[in-house]
């Protein structure tokens, strides 16, 4: 990777944290509705995934998706304003902290439904590979067995993302299973964070992990370093070119921590101070601003002054998003996107 994509890194990185931080703010002083769910300490995931992706690869993330939506692209000031229940949000102001789909940049967006994103993203590699292979691709008839479906290269891919809890529901099986025997380009991308609300993952997971599920569909399955940016860099990198080939989907089981509780009103009491230690000394981005100090590729001073370029911006994306909080849609305009013909919808 060169510097620029390097540094690029570090951006996504802190621009996740510090929006993150500022949600947390604005949510305690009772700006946000409804409720949210940070991803502290989760930015090496969401940042390696979307940097190692290409245009035209779709994402759907889970409810705790504000990382993964910055750092495919969307603008902070429409992810804040969507929180406000405004009108300059990625959803209109509809959807608040768990919806933020942004066509523009690839994200189909979340739902509050655990584990209901990875059917949405096995569809998208539905179309993807048919626009390859065509209704032929897929006849019965003439593939009698898995193993006889084409290995057809694919433009595009699309990523399941779920997390450790949602990695047991049967919409996410039926998805492996289906992606494996019509070898879909799909990633199941498990961020296992290690609890599911309370519920430690060790207590909660039959097998050993998540990723030794992949050998009961045929699929490659790989656990990574989810704290190493450029560890999950690197191996999302190795998938999509696997998934592109044609070889059907792939399943990364990236292994990190989430600081903060589940949402707003979670005390951590299920975990110990020492756990919280540990992987507090692992913060993916603090490891990250060392190695890059270590290789020379940035000072401890350049990066200070980066810190305060991010935290900055973020912060002005939220005062435009204040300042604008109160445009709202109408309910006569909310009555027309619900019952907007196909025509009508933009
Ligand atoms: C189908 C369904 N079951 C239960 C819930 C309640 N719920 C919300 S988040 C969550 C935990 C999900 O854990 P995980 O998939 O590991 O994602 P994480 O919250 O750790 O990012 C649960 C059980 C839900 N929203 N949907």
């Amino acid at each position: 990777m060169d510097r620029d994509a390097l540094l690029n890194l570090l951006r996504l990185m802190l621009d996740s944290r510090f929006f993150e931080e500022k949600t947390e703010q604005l949510f305690k002083a009772g700006l946000i509705h409804g409720t949210t769910h940070l991803a502290n300490g989760q930015e090496a995931s969401q940042a390696g995934l979307c940097a190692a992706l290409d245009d035209g690869d779709w994402i759907v993330p889970t409810h705790r998706c504000h990382g993964f939506t910055i750092c495919r692209g969307s603008d902070p000031a429409e992810m804040f304003a969507e929180m406000f229940g405004s009108v300059h949000g990625l959803a209109k102001g509809l959807g608040g902290s768990m919806h933020m789909p942004d066509s523009s940049h690839w994200n189909l967006g979340s739902s509050a439904v655990v584990g209901s994103g990875v059917p949405l993203a096995t569809g998208i590699a539905f179309w993807n590979r048919f626009q390859s292979v065509g209704n032929a691709g897929f006849a019965a008839s003439t593939f009698s067995s898995p193993k006889d479906y084409p290995k057809t290269p694919v433009k595009n891919i699309s990523v399941a993302i779920f997390g450790d809890g949602a990695s047991s529901r049967g919409s996410v099986h039926e998805s492996m299973n289906l992606a494996s025997i019509w070898k879909l380009p799909v990633l199941f991308y498990c961020e296992n964070n290690h609890y599911g609300m309370s519920a430690s993952s060790d207590r909660m997971i039959s097998s050993s992990n998540v990723a030794s599920r992949a050998g009961a569909y045929d699929m490659p399955g790989e656990t990574i370093d989810g704290n190493d940016v450029l560890a999950v860099y690197e191996a999302v990198r190795k998938a999509v070119e696997y998934i592109k080939e044609g070889n059907g989907p792939y399943l990364l089981e990236v292994m990190t921590y989430r600081t903060k509780g589940h949402s707003k009103s979670d005390r951590r009491l299920y975990r110990t101070a020492e756990e919280e230690k540990l992987w507090a000394d692992r913060d993916p981005i603090k490891l990250y601003e060392r190695k890059l100090v270590e290789d020379g590729i940035l000072s401890a001073k350049e990066i200070k002054g980066l810190e305060e370029e991010r935290r900055a911006y973020i912060e002005e994306k939220a005062n435009k998003a204040l300042e604008e909080s109160t445009d709202r849609l109408s309910p006569n305009d909310v009555e027309d996107m619900v019952y907007a013909t196909t025509e009508d919808r933009s």
